[in-house]
């Protein structure tokens, strides 16, 4: 007996290749250069996004960092504007002025991303104390890489959060590196999620690669955060598969990825959306047909939203700083 719906399982897998697939899809603009902006790509992290989304309403808020696609697009947000604001054009969600690292969709929840590392942390907590007073009944959730695991921003955002029990959940998406620094090189303790223990926040660490496991925590979590009972931060271990900013990390010509060739050939095996397809498969949830059917759908939806951002006027010259926020 599976415990979910046919046409939960599916929409899962979908939004997990939809992810996959737009992330892709960039690889050859970037290498061609016709996208300009840095594109950290989020391929290989896909079920965590997913996993944590799906667990969310509409109207709760998500906060995302320099390695946000795959949050926007889980949460909701229009793929044409999406690639739009990746080609830079007027079109794109924050009108061509924002680029990959600075998404926003409110009309979904996506309050943001931006490239400060761990810069957002503190405006996700601004924003579930914003609820809270309000009586809104939202949950915040902030996704965050392991990187910013070392900037006091987090730690005072723990702090003041369980302080005030607010309705917010800390995702940590670590993937090993912060840029081409192993994790091991920089912190003693490994164990991320024990990083909230002494604020008295429940924590944990699981499998960011498997997606159910994502969704069911990230269920328990998210519900226990809107009954009031305080903030929760969730380690999710996962590896990105690109490079950190672009396809490969090639700068001017230099291959800069120091990851062992063989770390990343295990990681590889434990691809999120194979492993799901696996299941999805064994289970008879769905058939090859129906992935190759869902497979040419999405393809089809990201050629149509990369036509588009092509065939998009950039912003005028005269109008750059318009929406830009000036001191
Ligand atoms: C405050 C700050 N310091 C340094 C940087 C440069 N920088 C950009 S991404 C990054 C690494 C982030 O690593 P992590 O948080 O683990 O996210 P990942 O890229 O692995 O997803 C760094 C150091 C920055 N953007 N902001
Ligand atoms: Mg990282």
């Amino acid at each position: 007996m599976r415990r979910y719906s046919k046409k939960f399982l599916i929409n899962l897998y979908t939004t997990m290749l939809k992810i996959r697939i737009c992330e892709e899809s960039l690889v050859e603009p970037i290498l061609e250069g016709k996208i300009k902006t840095p594109c950290h790509l989020y391929t290989g992290e896909e079920a965590i996004a997913t996993g944590i989304c799906a667990s969310l309403r509409k109207e709760d808020y998500i906060f995302g960092n320099h390695r946000s696609h795959g949050h926007y697009i889980a949460k909701g947000g229009d793929l044409k504007e999406l690639i739009a604001e990746i080609y830079c054009k007027e079109t794109g969600c924050s009108k061509g002025r924002g680029g990959s690292m600075h998404l926003i969709y409110p009309e979904v929840g996506f309050l943001g991303s931006a490239p400060i590392v761990a810069g957002t942390i503190s405006l996700a907590v601004g924003a579930a104390l914003a609820s809270k007073i309000r009586g809104e009944n939202r949950v915040t959730v902030s996704f965050f890489g392991d990187g910013a695991t070392g900037e006091g921003i987090l730690h005072e955002s723990l702090n003041f959060a369980s302080l005030q029990k607010l309705p917010i959940v800390f995702v940590c998406e670590n993937n090993l590196y912060s840029t081409h620094m192993p994790i091991r090189e920089c912190r003693p303790n490994p164990y991320i999620f024990k990083l909230a223990l002494p604020f008295g926040i429940k924590s944990v660490r699981i499998d960011g690669n498997d997606v159910l496991k994502v969704y069911e925590v990230g269920k328990k979590s998210v519900e226990l955060s809107r009954k009031g009972e305080g903030p929760i931060f969730i380690e999710c271990i996962t590896y990105r598969i690109r490079g950190h900013v672009g396809p490969d990390d090639n700068i001017q010509g230099i291959h800069t990825d120091i990851r062992p060739k063989e770390e990343i050939e295990i990681w590889r095996k434990k691809d999120p959306i194979k492993r799901f397809e696996r299941y999805l498969l064994k289970n008879k949830v769905i058939s090859k047909e129906d992935i190759e059917k869902i497979r040419k759908n999405i393809e089809k939806e990201v050629i149509e939203a990369h036509l588009v951002a092509i065939n998009s006027p950039y912003p005028k010259k005269e109008e750059v700083m318009k929406y830009v926020f000036k001191d």
